[in-house]
């Protein structure tokens, strides 16, 4: 929310990395509510019935992935791995010198080996 209120005032690109894959239900709602969901899956429209296919399908087989799997618009990054994240956002800043980059890194993840080496 915070970050989209800094793109909208100053016209940003900016990429945020959830890195706790159990998160994953934050950021497809979020991606869901601003539109950009079901621009991709216009079955999961932004009405009632959509929004019901959305439910069904999380984390069900066949359905949506419990974590922000490579099928979620626009993710790079799916989370659940832990420690990868800062590697994934410092590639996603140095391919994109515009672009910034937000992580969240969870207090377990915090203790991971790839995180100290990222
Ligand atoms: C590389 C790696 N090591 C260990 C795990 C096992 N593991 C899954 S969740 C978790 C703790 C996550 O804690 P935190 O980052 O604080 O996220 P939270 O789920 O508490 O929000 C661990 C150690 C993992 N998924 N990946």
């Amino acid at each position: 929310m915070h970050l989209n209120r800094l793109i909208k005032c100053n016209d940003l690109n900016v990429m945020f990395l959830s890195s706790p894959g159990h998160g994953a239900p934050a950021t497809l709602s979020n991606s869901y509510l601003e539109g950009h969901y079901s621009e991709i899956y216009p079955d999961r429209s932004a009405d009632e019935r959509g929004m019901l296919k959305l439910f069904r399908a999380f984390s069900s087989p066949g359905g949506i992935g419990s974590h922000c799997t490579p099928e979620t618009p626009g993710s790079i990054h799916e989370g659940g791995e832990l420690g990868y994240s800062l590697s994934h956002a410092f590639g996603a800043a140095f391919d994109n010198p515009d672009l910034i980059v937000a992580t969240m890194v969870g207090d377990g993840e915090a203790e991971t080996g790839p995180l100290v080496t990222s």
